[in-house]
């Protein structure tokens, strides 16, 4: 299953998400979802695990049991490296990591610009991030660039708000319109506002933490726990299926492509387990009740950068 972009591709609407995945466990999680029938994997430089990766597809491929256009690869330009004459050298880098001659997608990771160097999360005395002082409508004409050069197949981005969107669409001499957003979504965060503007300028949806990223780094006990919401576990009962296969089968519903993480051989089965079932429309509406906008991902030390995304709720 697949959802077409403005580009024309077909990108397959369930991914491997791979943010988290140690460097020893991704290579064999990246298998196994190949293995079982994954033909997206959601990656990133931040990650630190983009060179195996990279090891996994290759030798998936040299098996014979996939070929290179039978994947759909997304990796996601990294803060640092918004300026214009830094976007070509940080996507040929993630290209050898990955040891790939392109991309399917390639992606703005945020809109905000850090200090360029060597930390990825540059901070002042009080940990708060130091920005940079790109604009993100420059950095955009940087990745129209690898396009053209053959470097990627589509250009998107990640975590913008409808008027960071707009403001891309905007732009004088425009030459390539986003395909997809990618954003935190999941019956906590349902993002309808947000979905509805980028489908109605033709822009794909990949939701990110699915199932509410209960391996954030900085989980909190008490915080809100997705996969074991008792209004959650009845629906999924109803169907014989578990919680993530409801989360994951919720989003493909709604017309998002959806990337769950795991390095979990049974899970990684699991969560590909979702097209044997449907939920009904007055389901769906159940699910989209459960909302509390609340994030996985709201980068509070990043709150006073000028092109932060989200707005602050008490
Ligand atoms: P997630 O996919 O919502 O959750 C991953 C967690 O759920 C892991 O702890 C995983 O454990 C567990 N899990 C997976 N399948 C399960 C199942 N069937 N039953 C119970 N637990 C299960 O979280 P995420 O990693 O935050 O989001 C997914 C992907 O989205 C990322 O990996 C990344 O590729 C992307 N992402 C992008 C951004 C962005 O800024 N663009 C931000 C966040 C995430 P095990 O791995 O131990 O099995
Ligand atoms: C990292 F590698 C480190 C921190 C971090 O926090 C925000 C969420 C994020 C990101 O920017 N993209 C992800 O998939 N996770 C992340 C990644």
């Amino acid at each position: 299953m697949s959802v077409v972009l403005n580009t024309g591709a077909h990108m397959p609407n369930l991914g491997l998400g791979t943010w988290k995945s140690k460097s020893g466990e991704v290579i064999e999680a990246v298998k196994k979802a190949i293995d079982t029938g994954y033909r997206h994997i959601d990656g990133a430089y931040v990650y630190e695990n983009e060179k195996e990766v990279g090891d996994a597809i290759q030798q998936k491929i040299t098996e014979g049991v996939v070929k290179r256009e039978d994947l759909f690869i997304v990796s996601k330009l990294w803060c640092t490296f918004h300026a214009k004459d830094l976007v070509k050298k940080a996507c040929s880098n993630t290209l050898s990591d990955l040891k790939l001659d392109y991309v399917d997608l390639y992606l703005i990771h945020w809109p905000m610009g850090f200090k360029a160097g060597c930390e990825n999360f540059p901070v002042d005395k009080n940990g708060m991030v130091i920005p940079s002082d790109t604009d993100f409508v420059d950095t955009w004409e940087a990745m129209e660039e690898l396009v053209d050069n053959g470097m990627v197949k589509a250009i998107g981005v990640s975590n913008f708000n409808c008027e960071q969107i707009e403001r891309i669409l905007n732009k004088p001499h425009l030459k390539y319109t986003p395909a997809v957003n990618q954003i935190e979504c999941h019956p906590y965060l349902t993002q309808e506002d947000l979905i509805c503007y980028c489908h109605s300028k033709k822009i794909a949806v990949t939701a990110y933490s699915p199932l509410g990223s209960p391996d954030r780094p900085w989980a909190k006990p008490g915080e809100p726990d997705l996969l074991h919401d008792s209004n959650l576990l009845k629906i999924a009962e109803q169907h014989g299926k578990s919680p993530a296969q409801v989360l994951i089968r919720f989003q493909i519903q709604r017309g998002l492509i959806v990337i769950p993480k795991s390095v979990t051989p049974k899970r990684i089965e699991e969560n590909f387990q979702v097209f044997d079932f449907k939920l009904s429309d007055e389901e769906m509406k159940t699910i989209l009740c459960f909302n509390k906008n609340w994030r996985c991902c709201a980068l509070l030390w990043c709150i006073n950068h000028k092109d932060y995304p989200f707005k602050i709720t008490p």
